[in-house]
């Protein structure tokens, strides 16, 4: 039965898994949403407000991502688009070592949000491609991923949106994150 319930809460039986994509301005997320929709995604310009498409990146897997704009004005605006979340994929630009602080107090003011504590987190360490990218351990560290709480599930993947390298692999983790959450929450309810 828990297994069953938490099958529909992540995602089966044709119910897309709610995802918030955040990050900071020109990370990268508009691209990784492009390249999850098979669209042409060599250029794009920065998100007004947000993006919204259902994708399935592999068979059985259906989500809807909120890629919501990360200039400094509209992050704000980003805790209205957390009801009803179930997965965050935090896009962060790799080779730009000069914002890694302005990244990791924006993933922490969002992990402090009401609802968020314990949502499942993919990071994308993107533009792996350029040669100043930092690597995923090392970003890991700056972004103090293993300090969060031991009932926190979070993964980081090195990614590269305009190839797509990395992209539908965390997908996957992500919503097998997704649903080992669910299940432990109906499990905890049942006790
Ligand atoms: N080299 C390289 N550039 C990338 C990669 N991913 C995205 N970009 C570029 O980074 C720039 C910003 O990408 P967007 O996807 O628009 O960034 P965003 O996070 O949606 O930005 P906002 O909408 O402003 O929040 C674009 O010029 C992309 O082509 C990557 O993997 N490698
Ligand atoms: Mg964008």
């Amino acid at each position: 039965m828990g297994n069953l319930l938490s099958k529909i809460a992540a995602g089966h039986k044709g119910e897309p898994i709610r995802v918030c994509m955040l990050g900071l301005d020109a990370a990268g997320k508009t691209t990784v949403l492009q390249k999850l929709k098979l669209a042409d995604c060599t250029r794009t310009l920065p998100t007004i407000g947000f993006n919204v498409e259902t994708v399935t990146p592999c068979k059985g897997l259906t989500l809807t991502i909120w890629d919501i704009g990360g200039q400094d004005k509209i992050r704000q605006l980003w805790k209205h688009y957390y009801t009803s979340t179930q997965g965050i994929i935090f896009v962060v630009d790799s080779a730009d070592k000069t914002r890694f602080g302005e990244a990791v107090s924006e993933l922490n003011a969002i992990l402090q949000e009401d609802g968020m504590r314990k949502i499942p987190i993919v990071v994308l360490a993107n533009k792996q491609d350029l040669p100043e990218a930092v690597d995923k351990r090392d970003l890991a560290t700056v972004l103090e991923l293993d300090k969060l709480p031991a009932d926190h599930s979070w993964h980081i993947e090195n990614c590269c949106a305009v190839k797509g390298v990395g992209v539908y692999e965390s997908m996957k983790v992500l919503s097998s994150m997704i649903k080992k959450a669910k299940g432990s929450s109906a499990s905890a309810a049942r006790t």
